[in-house]
């Protein structure tokens, strides 16, 4: 499991993009997402680089714990 701690999301709007920006990465299995406090849990065969980036693109400030 990566956890992420993500900055900026403050409805639930932000965190559905946040799911589907990080379900869309390859080798992402699932990805729970709270708002507050925000972050992320992620299960899969995926590098946290890859999930950062796409985290980071839908305008998050977005870093692995
Ligand atoms: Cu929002």
């Amino acid at each position: 499991m990566i956890k992420l701690t993500i900055d900026g999301m403050s409805c639930g709007h932000c965190t559905a993009a946040v799911e589907k920006a990080l379900l869309a990465v390859d080798g992402v299995k699932s990805a729970e997402i709270s708002l507050d406090p925000g972050q992320a849990l992620i299960e899969g065969d995926v590098e946290a680089a890859s999930l950062i980036a796409a985290v980071a693109d839908e305008g998050y400030d977005v870093r692995q714990v």
